[in-house]
C-alpha cells in the first residue's frame, strides 16, 4: 500500500463532539466534492420523507423532522457517493491492477463513480469495456457450467435496497443454492442469534421516543458519535428529560463523554441558525465510564447482575420483577445458579474493573424502573459475544425492563440496510417458513441445505469447493478477516464479479476473469420503462421508508441493481425460470407486491410505503410476545471464559476512524481521537509502551497469535491513549490481516475482529 504523504500528529482528544466542527466538515467534504449547489441540493434532499435514505448507518429518522436531518458523517456518504468526478475506460488503460492495487483505500476512492461495465480477461493487467449483454451472458455462462450451483458464492452488503435484495436471493435460490453469506456475518450475526433464542426476535425493541421516557441507557462497545451520529440527539434528550448514561468501553470516546447539537432546530427556534451553532452548551452525557478490558463485557454484565440478585436477597422485591420473570420468562433458577457459581476473582480479572466500580453501575440500574441497552461491534466480534448479548437480554429480564415505554434492547445495526436484507432472505440459512413462502409465491423448489457464510465461504473458495464469487456491493477483499487467506481465496476463483458504484480492493483481488458491474447509488435516479422508481430500507428500529433520488445518474451506462439481477437472473435460468423477470425490472411496485405474499409484516406494501415516513414492521417482544419456542422470553444461563494470555502479549481491538465508512476512506483525520495524518497507528496504555522502551511515533510491527501460526503487519506509529493496560486498538481494515479466519463467536460465526492476542516489537 502507498505510504501517506500527510505527517502524523498526535494530539489530545477534544472535550466535547459534533457542534461546529462536525457542520464545517460536513460541508467541506458536500461542497469539495460536489460543489455548492448540487452539495446543498443534496443535504436538503438527505432523510427527508420521500427524499433520499442516508447510505451510511441504521439510524432511525425522527418521526417529526427538520430541515437537516444529517450528520457529518451521513454528509460524508452523500459526497462520496455523490461526488463529480468519473473513471472509465481511459483510466483504466492508463492504470494496470497492480498499479492500482498498491494505491491506498483512501487514494482508490478519490478517483470518481465508475461509469461502465468492465473486464479483466485472464492474464491481463488492464480492465477493459465491455457491454452489459457480453458481461450477463458470461456470467450467467459460468454459472451454468459449474458442476453443482454451490460452487457459486453470493455475497451482500448492506446498502442493498429491499427490492433488490428479495429478487437477489430469489435469483440464488432458484439458481440452487443457500450461498447467500452477507456483511452481517461479520457484524450483527451474534446479536441475530442470541436475540432469537432469547426474545423470539432477532431486532431492536425500542423506537426513537423511548430516549424520551427512559431511566437510564447504558451504551457497550459502541461508539456512536463516529458511527450513528445522530444518536447523539437521543442521549441528549434522554439526558435532558433527566436520565442517566453508563458507558462500557474500554475507550473513553468523545462521543459518549459530551455532545454539542450541532442543530440549531433542535433548540426551538428556527431562525437562531449558525449562531446557536457557537453559542449553544455542551451536554453532559455518560454519568459512569467503566473503563472494560477487551472482551470483558461478559464479566461487566454478570457482575452487575450478581450485585443485583445480592439486593435483592437482602430486601426480597426490590429489585426484581417478580411477575414478569413469573409470568413471561422461563429459566430464571438455572441462570441465577450459574450467577452464584461465578467467582468474583473471575469478575474482577475479566472485566478489568474494580468492585466499587461495578457497584456503581448496578446502582444506577437498581435505581431506574426502565431502562434501555445499546450495543454493536465492541460487543458482537468476540469469541462469547452470543453469550454475552443473551447476558444484556438477561439484566433487562430481571427488571422487566423490555415491553414497556423507555425499556427495551437497541442493537445499532451498522449498514442502512443491513437488518432490511434479512428480512428479505439474505441469509445462508434457511428459514423454513420463508422458503414456503417463496416456494409458493414463484411456484419453484428451493435448496433444503444451509450455504456457506462468510467464513465458511472464503474456506470453500480456498480449498476449491467454490468457483465463482458474485459481490451485490461490499469490499468483500478489505472486510473480511485475515487479508491473506481472502485474497488467496477470491484469486483461486475463475470469475469473480463486483456489483459497486466505487473502485475498490476487492475488484483488484481478481479471479481468473474478473468483472465490474457499476450500478446506481441511492441519491441517482431510478427511471425504469420510463417511470421513476423508488426503493425502500429498514432501519434499526424497523421502520421501513422508501428512499428516491434526485440527482442525474453519474453515467448513462449505470445500472440499478433491480435490473442487473433481474438481467442475470433471466440469462442464468432462461426457461427454467416462469418469474416475470422483465416485470420486476419494469415496475418495483410488482416487487413490492411479490414481497408483500412472502414476508409477513409487509401488507398493503405499496400503499403504506408512500405514506410519508413509511411503517413499522411487527414488533412482538415490544408488547412482551415472545415467539420463542416455549413462548416465553429465555433466561439464558453461560459460563464466564477469562481470556488469558501471557505475559508479553496484548489484546487488539479493531475500530473505526472519524473518518471512514467501513472501508471506504474520506480522510486521515481522526478528530475525536486527536490523530490527524495517517491510519497506520495502535493506541497503547502509556504503561505497556514504557515496558516495551518505546515513544509515542516510533513504528512498531504487530504480531497476532492464533493456533494455525502468526500472523503479522508492519510500521504502524505508537500513540500513547488512555486505554486499560493491556489492550490495544487499530483501525479497520488496516489490521485486517491480523484477524484468523478461523477466530470466529461460537454459534454465530463473526470473526473475532475486536479481540485479537498480539505482540509488539520496534519495526526493523
Ligand atoms: N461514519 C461511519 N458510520 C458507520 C460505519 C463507519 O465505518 N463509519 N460503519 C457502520 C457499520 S457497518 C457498523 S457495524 C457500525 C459500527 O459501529 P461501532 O460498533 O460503534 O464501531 P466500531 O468502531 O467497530 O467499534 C465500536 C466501539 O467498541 C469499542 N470496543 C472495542 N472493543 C471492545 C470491547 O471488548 N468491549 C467494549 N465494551 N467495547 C469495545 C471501541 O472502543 C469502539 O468505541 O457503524 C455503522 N456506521
Ligand atoms: N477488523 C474488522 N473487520 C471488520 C469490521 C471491524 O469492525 N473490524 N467490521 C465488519 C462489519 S461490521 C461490516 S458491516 C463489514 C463491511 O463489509 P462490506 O459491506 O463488504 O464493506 P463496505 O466497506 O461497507 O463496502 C463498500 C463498497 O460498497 C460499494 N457500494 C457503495 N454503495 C453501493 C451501492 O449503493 N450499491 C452497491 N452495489 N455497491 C455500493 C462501494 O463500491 C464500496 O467500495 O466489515 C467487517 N469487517
Ligand atoms: S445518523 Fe446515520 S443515517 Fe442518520 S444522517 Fe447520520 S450517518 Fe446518516
Ligand atoms: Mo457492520
Amino acid at each position: 500500500m502507498e505510504k501517506s504523504e500527510e505527517k502524523l500528529k498526535i494530539s489530545p482528544p477534544p472535550k466535547t463532539s459534533a457542534g461546529i466542527h462536525a457542520v464545517t466538515n460536513a460541508l467541506r467534504h458536500v461542497y469539495g466534492k460536489m460543489g455548492v449547489i448540487r452539495g446543498t441540493r443534496g443535504l436538503l434532499d438527505l432523510n427527508q420523507k420521500g427524499g433520499i435514505d442516508c447510505q451510511s448507518c441504521a439510524w432511525p429518522d425522527p418521526d417529526r423532522r427538520t430541515i437537516n436531518e444529517f450528520c457529518e458523517n451521513g454528509a460524508k456518504a452523500l459526497a462520496d457517493e455523490g461526488m463529480t468526478r468519473r473513471i472509465g475506460r481511459e483510466f483504466f488503460a492508463e492504470n494496470s491492477i497492480s498499479e492500482l492495487a498498491g494505491r491506498s483505500d483512501h487514494w482508490l476512492g478519490q478517483q470518481g463513480r465508475l461509469t461502465e461495465p468492465l473486464i479483466l480477461r485472464e492474464g491481463s493487467e488492464h480492465y477493459e469495456p465491455i457491454g452489459w449483454d457480453d458481461a450477463i451472458g458470461l456470467i450467467a455462462d459460468k454459472l451454468n457450467r459449474l458442476s453443482s450451483p454451490d460452487e457459486a458464492i453470493f455475497y451482500t452488503s448492506g446498502r442493498t435496497s429491499n427490492e433488490a435484495a428479495f429478487l437477489y436471493q430469489l435469483f440464488v435460490r432458484h439458481f440452487g443454492t443457500n450461498n447467500l453469506p452477507d456483511c452481517s456475518n461479520m457484524c450483527h450475526e451474534s446479536t441475530s442469534v442470541a436475540l432469537a433464542e432469547s426474545i423470539g426476535l432477532g431486532k431492536a425493541t425500542i423506537r426513537l421516543e423511548d430516549f424520551e421516557k427512559t431511566d437510564l441507557v447504558i451504551v457497550i462497545g459502541q461508539n456512536p458519535g463516529t458511527n450513528a451520529p445522530r444518536m447523539l440527539s437521543s442521549l441528549r434528550a434522554a439526558k435532558l428529560a433527566g436520565a442517566k448514561m453508563i458507558a462500557i468501553n474500554p475507550l473513553k470516546e468523545v462521543g459518549l463523554t459530551a455532545f454539542v447539537d450541532p442543530n440549531p432546530q433542535h433548540y426551538g427556534d428556527p431562525f437562531s441558525g449558525p449562531l446557536t451553532l457557537i453559542t449553544n452548551k455542551a451536554t453532559p452525557l455518560a454519568d459512569l465510564h467503566l473503563p472494560v478490558r477487551i472482551g470483558g463485557d461478559m464479566a461487566v454484565l454478570k457482575g452487575m447482575m450478581k450485585l443485583l440478585l445480592e439486593r435483592e436477597r437482602d430486601e426480597p422485591g426490590s429489585v426484581l420483577d417478580h411477575k414478569f420473570i413469573a409470568d413471561s420468562t422461563s429459566g430464571f433458577e438455572a441462570m441465577a445458579e450459574a450467577l452464584d457459581a461465578t467467582s468474583w476473582d473471575d469478575i474482577l480479572a475479566s472485566s478489568g474493573l474494580t468492585h466499587e466500580q461495578l457497584d456503581a453501575a448496578a446502582e444506577l440500574i437498581a435505581g431506574s424502573r426502565s431502562f434501555i441497552t445499546c450495543w454493536a461491534m465492541g460487543v458482537t466480534q468476540h469469541a462469547d459475544a452470543v453469550a454475552t448479548i443473551q447476558d444484556i437480554v438477561n439484566l433487562h429480564l430481571l427488571r422487566g425492563s423490555i415491553g414497556r415505554p423507555g425499556a427495551g434492547l437497541c442493537p445499532v445495526r451498522g449498514h442502512s440496510n443491513v437488518q432490511g436484507d434479512r428480512t428479505m432472505g439474505i441469509w445462508e440459512k434457511v428459514n423454513p417458513s420463508f422458503r414456503e413462502g417463496l416456494e409458493r409465491e414463484f411456484d419453484l423448489r428451493t435448496p433444503e441445505r444451509d450455504g456457506y457464510n462468510t467464513v465458511e465461504s472464503i474456506s470453500a473458495m480456498l480449498d476449491g469447493r467454490a468457483k465463482v464469487f458474485f459481490a451485490m456491493g461490499g469490499n468483500f477483499a478489505a472486510a473480511s478477516p485475515d487479508t491473506a487467506a481472502v485474497e488467496a481465496a477470491l484469486r483461486k476463483c475463475d470469475l469473480t464479479v463486483q456489483v459497486i458504484t466505487k473502485l475498490n480492493r476487492t475488484a483488484l483481488t481478481p479471479g481468473k476473469t474478473s468483472l465490474i458491474l457499476p450500478c446506481l447509488g441511492r441519491t441517482e435516479v431510478d427511471e425504469q420503462a420510463g417511470r421513476e422508481q423508488f426503493v425502500s430500507t429498514e432501519s434499526t428500529m424497523l421502520n421501513v421508508q422508501m428512499s428516491k433520488g434526485i440527482f442525474e445518474p453519474a453515467s448513462r451506462q449505470l445500472r440499478s441493481e433491480v435490473w442487473i439481477v433481474c438481467r442475470l437472473a433471466k440469462a442464468t435460468l432462461s426457461d427454467r425460470s416462469k418469474v416475470d423477470w422483465d416485470g420486476f425490472a419494469a415496475n418495483y411496485d410488482r416487487i413490492r407486491d411479490s414481497i408483500e405474499r412472502v414476508v409477513p409484516g409487509f401488507e398493503n406494501y405499496n400503499e403504506r410505503i408512500r405514506k410519508p415516513g413509511g411503517f413499522y414492521m411487527p414488533n412482538p417482544p415490544r408488547d412482551r410476545i415472545f415467539t420463542t419456542p416455549s413462548g416465553r422470553a429465555l433466561f439464558a444461563a453461560s459460563r464466564l471464559n477469562t481470556i488469558e494470555i501471557a505475559p508479553d502479549r496484548l489484546l487488539l481491538t479493531t475500530i473505526r476512524s472519524h473518518d471512514q465508512f467501513n472501508t471506504t476512506i474520506y480522510g486521515n483525520s481522526d478528530r475525536y481521537r486527536g490523530i490527524d495524518g495517517g491510519r497506520r497507528v495502535i493506541f497503547m496504555n502509556e504503561a505497556d509502551i514504557a515496558e516495551r522502551f518505546l515513544a509515542a511515533g516510533d513504528l512498531v510491527d504487530i504480531t497476532s497469535y492464533f493456533d494455525d501460526g502468526e500472523r503479522q503487519v508492519q510500521g504502524f506509529a505508537v500513540v500513547p491513549y488512555e486505554i486499560p493496560k493491556g489492550c490495544t486498538a487499530a483501525y479497520f481494515p488496516e489490521a485486517n490481516p491480523l484477524v484468523p479466519l478461523k477466530s470466529h463467536a461460537k454459534r454465530s460465526f463473526t470473526p473475532t475482529s475486536k479481540c485479537i492476542v498480539v505482540s509488539v516489537s520496534r519495526s526493523a
